[in-house]
Parts: structure tokens; C-alpha cells; sequence
């Protein structure tokens, strides 16, 4: 059976009635949210009625699963920088220094510099994308981001043509992030994207979950989501990005390459060489809920396809 591209259960545009919204839609996130958060959440999923100076209108850009709860969300990391444990990042993320913050853009760009991070959050509105997360450990989980399109700031700084693909640094502070005094990974954390990619409309540059500011342990104060792809790509407490012609060098990818590829797109068909990349486990799903199949390009095919025509994906991974 070919890969299904379709998203299971995200309509493009939300069709619920506000009398369908129930418990089950905001119960998750009302331990979380105080009135007012909660109030625009629940605007949000009833589409239309938004109220000024609170979270915008449903994206059509995101899933109608259930979110994950924030705790879950917070609680259960990836952020290799403070430790390879799942905890560690909830633990000890709080003692980085997030503020102040730049981002210094390079490279093929008509405009480059040091932006401070206020400037940056300035480049377009904030939205709220509730997207599903897939890792490559073959666990996911769905999360409401706000953030901006990275196209917007790429627009922004004026990307030069011949540019190709984008690359993405973290912060480099081992004083403060104990994982970079160990060995294993070569600091700072790197990534990159073709750049039809980084402009894609479905690619983030994130600033907050649930209407919070971004936590210290998901990438504060700002970070890439890019939802099609393994969850390695999405960078955190990015403080470089560089428009350059040629393929730029990952960390996983230098680590091991034989495991991770510059794509990383999610692909049930192509196994990592030690497990199965075809059903995924939904953090918080429940003893029996939890296993769930993967879709292609993780239910986002529809936007990204195209993007890959002609490509060998297996080769390409
Ligand atoms: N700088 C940095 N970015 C990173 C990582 C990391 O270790 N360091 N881990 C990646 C991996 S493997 C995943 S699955 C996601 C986890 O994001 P989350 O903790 O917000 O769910 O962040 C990605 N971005
Ligand atoms: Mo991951």
C-alpha cells in the first residue's frame, strides 16, 4: 500500500460548530491556561470569533488533533546541550540566560546583521499552529506553537539569488549548558534547509507554546518547527542563521550519517537501521492509545510533496 500524504484528521479549514466544542477540547489544556489564555484558546478552535488582542483565528494550517498538555509538552525534551536524559532539559533548561538575545543573519542576504530578538518577534504577527511532532525515536505529540513564518524574515533580510539553503546555529555557552562540556556532539548544534523548504508556509520560527512565552527546555526564546520533518531538524535557541549556495553541514548527520539524513522528512517506508520508522508512540496517548500509524511526511504531504518530486526518498533521508 503506497504511503498515505493526506493528513489523517486536519481539515484545511475547521468546520466545528461552536455547540460541538466539548470538555474533551479543552480539558486538556484548561489545567494549564488561566481565563484569559483559556477564553482565546477556546476562540481559537470556534474559528470565527477570536477576540481582538488575543490569539488570532484558527490557522488553516493546523491539525484538529488533540494537543498535548503543556506539562507533557515541557516535560518530556530533547535538548541534548543540557543532557541526554529526557528530564535533564525540564531539570536544569532554567539556568540559561535567554534575555538578552540576537540572532546574527549572514551570508547571501541584502540586509545582514545583528537583529535583537524584540526586532525579530517584530518581523510578522504571532500565530498560534497546532502541528503534530514527530521524533525520529519514533514518538510524537501535538503542540500548539506560536510563532511566525521563517518566510517572512527571509523576506524580510532579502535573500539573494543564488542563495540555496539556510543554515541554523544554537547558542554556544557551555558555562551554562552542561552537555556542551561533554563530549559525544561537536557544539554548537547545526542544522539547514534547502531554501524552498525554509520558505515553505508550514516552516516556523516559534516563540511560545500555549500562549506562553517559549520555555527555556523547547528552544527559548526562539526556534525553528518544521512539522514534516523528524523533530531533529527543529533547532532550538537559534542564534545564527546564514543564507549560503551550498549544502550546509547537521549535527546528526555528522554524528551519524548512515542514521540521519540532511532531509530527515518522516517516511513510514524508510526505516531507521535500527527500528522501525512505521507507527510512532503519542506521548500521553494512554496504555492503548498510544500507538499510532505514521503518515507520510507526517500527514503533510499535501504541502510538501511537491517539494520532492523526482526524488529518491530512500536515498534522500
Ligand atoms: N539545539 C538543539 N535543538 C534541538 C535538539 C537538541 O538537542 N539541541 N533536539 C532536537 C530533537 S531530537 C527533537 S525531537 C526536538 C525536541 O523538541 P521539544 O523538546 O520541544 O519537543 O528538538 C530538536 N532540536
Ligand atoms: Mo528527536
Amino acid at each position: 500500500m503506497p504511503p498515505k500524504t493526506r493528513q489523517p484528521n486536519a481539515p484545511l479549514i475547521r468546520s466545528r460548530k461552536p455547540d460541538a466544542l466539548g470538555w474533551a477540547d479543552v480539558t486538556p489544556k484548561a489545567q494549564f491556561l488561566n481565563r484569559r489564555q483559556l477564553m482565546a484558546a477556546g476562540a481559537a478552535g470556534l474559528g470565527a470569533i477570536a477576540a481582538p488582542g488575543l490569539l488570532k483565528a484558527a490557522s488553516p494550517y493546523s491539525t484538529d488533533a488533540e494537543a498535548n498538555t503543556l506539562k507533557e509538552i515541557t516535560s518530556y525534551n530533547n535538548f541534548y546541550e543540557f543532557g541526554w536524559d529526557k528530564g535533564d532539559p525540564a531539570a536544569i533548561a532554567d539556568q540559561l540566560t535567554t534575555d538578552p538575545w540576537s540572532i546574527e543573519i549572514a551570508g547571501m542576504v541584502d540586509k545582514p546583521g545583528t537583529y535583537d530578538i524584540a526586532d525579530i518577534t517584530k518581523t510578522a504577527p504571532i500565530e498560534e499552529r497546532i502541528y503534530r511532532f514527530r521524533c525520529v525515536e519514533a514518538w510524537s505529540m501535538v503542540i500548539p506553537w506560536n510563532g511566525f513564518q521563517l518566510s517572512a524574515l527571509l523576506d524580510r533580510v532579502g535573500v539573494q539569488s543564488g542563495a540555496k539553503y539556510v543554515a541554523f546555529q544554537t547558542l554556544l555557552r557551555p558555562d551554562e549548558m552542561p552537555g556542551q562540556r561533554a563530549g559525544g556532539i561537536d557544539w554548537p548544534y547545526v542544522e539547514g534547509l534547502r531554501l524552498d523548504e525554509a520558505m515553505n508556509p508550514l516552516t516556523l520560527l516559534a516563540t511560545g507554546i500555549y500562549g506562553e512565552p517559549m520555555p527555556n527546555q523547547n528552544g527559548a526564546p526562539i526556534r525553528l518547527v518544521v512539522p514534516w520533518k523528524y523533530g531533529f531538524k527543529s533547532i532550538k535557541s537559534i542564534v545564527k542563521i546564514t543564507l549560503t549556495d551550498t549544502q550546509p553541514p547537521t549535527t546528526w548527520n555528522i554524528l551519524q550519517p548512515r542514521e540521519y539524513g540532511f532531509y530527515a522528512n518522516v517516511n513510514p517506508t524508510v526505516d531507521h537501521p535500527r527500528w522501525s520508522q512505521a507507527t510512532e508512540r503519542r506521548i500521553g496517548g494512554g496504555l492503548f492509545g498510544a500507538r499510532q500509524e505514521t503518515f507520510m511526511f507526517n500527514g503533510y504531504g499535501d504541502e510538501v510533496a511537491d517539494m520532492y518530486a523526482g526524488m529518491d526518498l530512500a536515498k534522500n533521508y
